[in-house]
């Protein structure tokens, strides 16, 4: 919609206040017919306006967008580092994508992309990642880590750990599946994938993607995904603040990332094993390459899994889909 006809159109519904605006008072406003009234108001819905529509009364808002942008993001943060320089758009293909042209062109530690709506959100191995717009937490965090390229994975359990944070903070419970998976009641909550930029023994950057499902209703998902997705708002039963989870979310990342950095993996390994719904469980684990079933161990220094299978020999699974 033009902006100055969205600027009329939103003028007239705060005038009303609570009072519902008629189709013809829209109209006139915005000097159309009633057909091209409806097709705006349909263009307010898509934008995440919840409307009202009552025969013979007309139209009014119920709730405005849920925006992330800039402000909200700022406004509160408890970093020093995290997010203090913040790329937003409304919408992308992909925040990763964006984040490794920013790489490139020498964004500083800390920088986030935040987009409204993915429309080629990216899981791992080309997988895609469901991401509709004003309703999760669709984030890449730029870090740049003095630490060896074959130690990157320890980041996305360090991540993990983080969102985990946040997650109990907003009252939930929820539980992480080797390597990067965040269930809540079983069905996954959010999804986190560590992308690299290095030469052969030095990173230049980590960008760690995080889509975390905050504010969506079960039928916003696909059909294939009802059974295993799930969002914050539906086990949570309400509404929650996105900006604020988001804000939770650097703020535990930064205070690991720190405490990874002084002290090593150790510390963020113990606390990742007790959020760990896999560590002494039986579990198959598929890669491209083969299907292992066995005793989950725990996870080595390197952020490895370790399987014991029947015969007793250990496995070190650097990357696969876990089933319990
Ligand atoms: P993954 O490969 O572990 O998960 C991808 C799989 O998860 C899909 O094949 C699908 O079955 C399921 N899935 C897709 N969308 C959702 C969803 N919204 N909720 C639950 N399950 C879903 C996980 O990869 C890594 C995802 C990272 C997403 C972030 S968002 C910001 C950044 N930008 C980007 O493009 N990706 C990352």
């Amino acid at each position: 919609m033009q902006s100055e006809l969205r600027m009329k159109m939103l003028d007239a519904f705060t005038k009303s206040g609570d009072e519902f605006v008629s189709g013809q008072h829209l109209a006139d406003v915005l000097n159309c017919s009633r057909t091209a009234v409806w097709k705006h108001i349909e263009e307010l819905r898509k934008e995440g306006f919840i409307l009202e529509a009552v025969k013979r009364k007309g139209y009014r808002i119920i709730k405005a967008p849920d925006h992330i942008g800039v402000d909200e993001i700022r406004f509160g943060l408890q970093t020093d580092k995290l997010g203090k320089n913040i790329h937003y758009e409304e919408s992308v293909g992909s925040t990763q994508k964006i984040a490794s042209r920013l790489v490139l062109e020498g964004a500083p530690e800390g920088t986030i992309v935040i987009a409204e709506e993915q429309v080629a959100g990216r899981g791992r191995m080309d997988r895609s990642w469901h991401s509709p717009k004003y309703t999760g937490i669709w984030m890449s965090v730029i870090l740049r880590p003095n630490i060896p390229p074959q130690k990157a994975p320890q980041l996305t359990l360090i991540t993990a750990v983080a969102v985990v944070q946040a997650m109990e903070e907003a009252g939930l419970h929820p539980a992480i599946k080797w390597p990067n998976d965040i269930l809540l009641n079983g069905k996954k909550a959010t999804g986190i994938l560590t992308e690299l930029q290095a030469d052969a023994d030095r990173i230049q950057a980590v960008i760690i993607g995080i889509g975390i499902n905050v504010n969506q209703k079960r039928e916003d998902y696909p059909e294939e995904l009802q059974s295993i997705a799930t969002s914050m708002s539906i086990e949570a039963g309400k509404q929650l603040d996105r900006a604020q989870i988001l804000q939770h979310v650097l703020y535990h990342l930064e205070k690991l990332y720190l405490l990874y950095l002084d002290k090593g993996f150790q510390p963020i390994k113990l606390l990742w094993e007790s959020y760990a719904i896999t560590i002494g469980k039986k579990i198959t684990a598929r890669s491209i390459s083969e299907t292992i079933h066995g005793k989950a161990l725990g996870i080595t220094e390197d952020g490895v899994l370790l399987i014991e299978d029947e015969s007793g020999k250990q496995h070190h699974i650097y990357s696969a889909d876990i089933e319990l």
